[in-house]
């Protein structure tokens, strides 16, 4: 086990954020009874409590690791993947089900993200920078095609739903598009990409930051629109 250094202040502001956006959404939750309205809820419930617990995790030690590459010890925190492993296909449910995609459509887009983020955490643990950087392309070319299948497939189930589905699903793809794509470049840049860019303090507070915008504002979002999705689940 690694010691956690000074980023631990981000790790912290981390945990308080997504237990309160945990405790605002069960808040909101409550008294809402249509079995379909209560999928986002829970969806959405999971995603932040997920990302609380292992926000504690790092933030306490638990969730960090060594891995040696050319000789020298990087401070690896492997809860993030653990995180994203089930946070991130459930955001992609929430979005699947806002947009009434068919199974296939949603195993497709379930399946590349788990591929991604796996791919994404043998990045993370090779011994060689040279390895490290081809998992790394191997995953952002999963990405690349999540986010197709998004834009494309996704996006025409939206429109032919209604517009008021089309406009709310159109501004959280368009949120995803943006946040996800800065994952893989503060990766890139940060200590496991070992070009040394960004320390990993900051690298720390790009990811909180990315991280609370992509599960709390998306879940804020998502769950305020309360009509839009009434009419979403209400079959036409
Ligand atoms: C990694 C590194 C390898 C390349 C790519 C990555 C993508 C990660 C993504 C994470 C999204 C996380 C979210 C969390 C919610 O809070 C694994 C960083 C492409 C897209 C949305």
């Amino acid at each position: 086990m690694a010691a956690v250094g000074p980023e631990s202040v981000w790790l912290w502001i981390g945990t308080i954020g997504m237990t309160l956006g945990t405790l605002y959404f069960v808040g909101r939750g409550r008294g809402v009874r249509d079995p379909k309205m209560q999928e986002f809820y829970i969806i959405t419930i999971f995603i932040t409590t997920i990302a609380a617990a292992m926000y504690f995790a790092m933030a306490t030690g638990f969730g960090v690791t060594e891995v040696m590459v050319g000789g020298e010890a990087l401070t690896i925190y492997w809860a993030r993947y653990a995180d994203w492993l089930f946070t991130t296909p459930l955001l992609l449910l929430d979005l699947a089900l806002l947009a009434g995609a068919n199974r296939n459509t949603i195993a497709t887009l379930i399946g590349l993200d788990v591929f991604m983020i796996s791919t994404g955490a043998i990045a993370a643990f090779a011994a060689t920078p040279g390895t490290r950087i081809a998992w790394w392309g191997i995953s952002t070319g999963a990405l690349l095609v999540l986010l197709y299948v998004l834009v494309g497939t996704l996006s025409k189930n939206a429109r032919d739903r209604s517009p008021e589905v089309a406009s709310l699903f159109g501004t959280l793809r368009n949120l995803v598009i943006v946040l996800w794509l800065l994952y893989p470049v503060v990766w890139i840049l940060g200590t496991e990409g070992t070009f040394g860019i960004l320390p990993l303090y900051w690298e720390t507070a790009a990811f909180m930051v990315l991280d609370l915008s992509a599960k709390v504002g998306f879940g804020v979002v998502l769950l305020r629109s309360r009509n839009v999705l009434e009419r979403a689940v209400t079959p036409t």
